[in-house]
């Protein structure tokens, strides 16, 4: 036998092992109606073939009519026979959306367009691969986000910007006349998830790759993607007319430089009829932008925007700005920049916002301009690779993180005002709607470094198929898709899953601090950091440690960033008496020997965090042990070094973190805490030269 590599992902499609069940799926499903005339179709009809053969043991027999029985009857509703398209008709589905049903002893599954019948298709698998009974249909579903889009951080020279899974999957030099497997696999995955579109290119953007010869090789990708539904997206870097153009400005006002774009997005459509647009990071980290020319967001995003409208493209202008020349606190100034332009973006372009105010930290308050734009389609930005988790070393359970988020309450139009219905836009009646999420794809054999991390691909899918689903269903249809449907494994495998996030908050950045990380690669612990030439680079600027007590004050009396949320949001926030104690130390500065909820004061609270963080590893690693007979030797072995690699570092974040603070707060550590076996000038001489994700020019 092969081992398990996880390449296959979700989709390994394991017999069923359950006797009974397989009697019953054996009786009504051995056979299929589809008629694969379109490469969609193909692609459903292939996949059933696969999955029912794994799953039931045999190939499944491919009929040619419809009036049959004890079948599969897969097609548009347009082409199902007449008795059938009366009674699905009526339904309205919405676009890509699917039913699958029971109708006189057949399974119906339907759509009126041919991604949708794909969806379906993946769907029905999925309650087989789950081992759910038959009976437990029919099933409605539609996405509920228009735009599921990964986006890449790859750069053409296949190095990753905080990828920790090898190289990019994407082989330049080899498109566009070598198609690898991979690509095709990559579609399926994404397409099995509901995933339609894809960023193929890091945010720091190259211009070449706006060039005829690149164009071609991201035409080819695109022919594979389209009929699995997704669409290619490429980041335009705003200085492009003058670095691939021969112009002597990118400023957007000026006419040759409207005019080169829309003939290189012309040209682009010439070739990729489906293309979907531009992502763009301006003015943000060292990028160009329109603020070079002394113009606004909103101009740099029209003039795009223009180009592309009538290709229908559209423009995802990130939102991800700070600047050195601003002394603000850093967590305001993307709302200070962009909430006076409300109303002024052309209607093709999404303000792409990440999901906190800072940085993809292991916990962050809600963006607050997920409440302020009423006018803008708002996308959310998480990031699926973890830079700031403890990369593809530490198994952390995302969804846990998106769930929170999504679900948290912006009260922008009163209480139930959530994030999740800012971002599908029934809020506000937006007309399109859009989640992304950014990639832990890469060349390592399981994909995502991590087996696990797989769990937090496949999750974002889920969520940015439908916002409102809970972290816990995702991990249970995960852990049953990809390792076992046996109950005495999948429960304290969603109990492993679900108590990891909390984990990596704990012995990272408990009470709200964050931002502690080391310089560049973000892996380690480096609270003490001072010495970075831009003030808010410095782990010192967020935790605002000093004899006195420890947090960042974001209240009125501080930078009054509160105030950018809606006055119940900040109030609750401003008020130590109900700001949620996960948020401590992220808007208040409080004394060492403040009081907490639970009675201890700050500084043994803050030790006993970090321990109790310690302490959900060993607990992760002893639900491993339990599970271990349901795995292979190879799969229980990977997973068990990585967990013991995350258990010595979650106590070096500890240990390295409290002995910093210890130099402020000159009290000694609690009982129940376990002492740092080195001292604090060891962990401060630890260094990675050549940890994975950093630009090479950072090294
Ligand atoms: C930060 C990363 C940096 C990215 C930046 C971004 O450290 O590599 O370029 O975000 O999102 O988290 O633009």
């Amino acid at each position: 036998m092969l081992p398990q590599t996880g390449y296959k992902l979700w989709l390994d499609y394991r017999k069923v092992k359950n006797s009974e069940l397989l009697q019953e799926y054996r009786n009504q499903i051995q056979s299929v109606y589809i008629q694969p005339d379109t490469k969609t179709l193909e692609i459903a009809q292939k996949e059933l073939s696969v999955g029912l053969a794994g799953l039931l043991g045999d190939k499944p027999t491919f009929l040619e009519r419809q009036n049959i029985k004890n079948a599969i009857i897969v097609a548009k509703i347009k082409d199902l026979n007449k008795e059938y398209q009366a009674l699905f008709e009526s339904s309205k589905i919405e676009e890509n959306g699917f039913q699958i049903s029971h109708v006189k002893e057949n399974i119906i599954v339907t759509s009126n367009d041919d991604i949708g019948v794909l969806y379906g298709v993946f769907h029905l698998l999925k309650h087989l691969q789950m081992n759910l009974p038959l009976k437990k249909l029919p099933i409605f579903d539609a996405p509920k986000i228009d735009l599921r889009i990964l986006n890449h951080w790859d750069n053409l020279d296949r190095s990753v910007e905080r990828g920790y899974a090898g190289n990019s999957i994407w082989k330049w030099h080899k498109l566009p006349g070598y198609i690898d497997q991979r690509y095709i696999d990559y579609a399926r995955a994404n397409a099995s998830v509901g995933i339609n579109g894809t960023v193929l290119t890091n945010v720091n953007a190259n211009a070449l790759i706006l060039t005829p010869m690149y164009i071609k090789k991201v035409a080819a990708l695109a022919n594979v993607f389209r009929p699995y539904g997704i669409r290619v997206y490429l980041t335009a870097r705003f200085s492009a007319p003058i670095e691939i153009g021969n112009l002597k400005t990118a400023d957007p006002l000026n006419p040759e430089v409207r005019n080169w774009w829309k003939a290189k997005i012309d040209r682009i459509y010439k070739e990729i009829p489906d293309f979907g647009g531009f992502l763009v990071k301006a003015n943000s980290e060292g990028q160009p932008g329109p603020q070079n020319y002394g113009r606004s967001h909103a101009d740099g995003a029209n003039m795009l925007a223009d180009a592309l409208a009538p290709h229908k493209g559209i423009v995802m202008w990130r939102a991800f700005v700070y600047s050195e020349h601003d002394a603000t606190d850093r967590a305001k100034q993307a709302y200070n920049e962009f909430v006076p332009l409300d109303g002024k973006f052309k209607e093709n372009v999404l303000l792409q916002v990440k999901n906190g105010a800072i940085d993809f930290q292991p916990r962050e308050p809600f963006h607050p301009m997920f409440g302020a734009m009423p006018k803008t389609p708002l996308m959310m930005e998480f990031q699926i690779t973890q830079e700031y988790l403890g990369f593809s070393t530490h198994l952390v359970y995302l969804p846990k993180l998106y769930e929170e988020v999504l679900q948290a309450d912006t009260y922008q139009h009163g209480k139930g005002s959530l994030v999740a219905k800012v971002i599908d836009g029934t809020l506000d009646h937006k007309k399109i709607s859009g989640m992304a999420g950014v990639a832990n794809i890469g060349s390592d054999v399981n994909w995502t470094g991590h087996p696990f991390g797989q769990a937090n691909w496949y999750g974002f899918g889920r969520l940015s198929w439908n916002p409102y689903l809970s972290a816990k269903t995702i991990a249970n249809e995960w852990l049953r898709m990809t390792y076992s449907t046996n109950d005495e494994f999948v429960t304290p495998m969603i109990k492993m899953l679900l108590i990891s996030r909390a984990a990596v908050v704990n012995y990272m950045t408990p009470l709200g601090l964050h931002h502690l990380m080391d310089t560049g690669h973000h892996y380690g612990p480096g609270p003490w950091v001072s010495n970075l030439s831009r003030p808010e680079w410095n782990p010192v600027y967020y935790h605002k440690a000093d004899s006195l007590g420890i947090g960042f004050d974001r209240t009125p009396t501080g930078s009054n960033a509160t105030a950018q949320y809606a006055k119940p949001v900040a109030d609750t926030f401003n008020n130590l008496e109900t700001c949620p104690e996960e948020y401590l130390l992220w808007f208040h500065h409080l004394p060492w020997d403040y009081k907490l909820k639970n009675g201890n004061i700050l500084w043994n609270g803050l030790a006993l965090k970090y321990q109790e963080g310690v302490g959900q590893v060993r607990e992760m690693q002893s639900l491993w042990e339990q599970i271990k007979p349901y795995l292979s030797a190879e799969q229980y072995q990977e997973v068990a070094m990585l967990l013991s690699i995350q258990l010595k570092e979650a106590k070096w974040w500890r240990d390295a973190c409290m002995s910093y603070f210890q130099t402020f707060s000159k009290k000694p550590f609690p009982k129940g805490m376990e002492t740092p076996k080195h001292s604090l000038k060891y962990y401060k001489s630890l260094k990675f030269p050549y940890a994975p994700g950093i630009r090479p020019s950072w090294h």
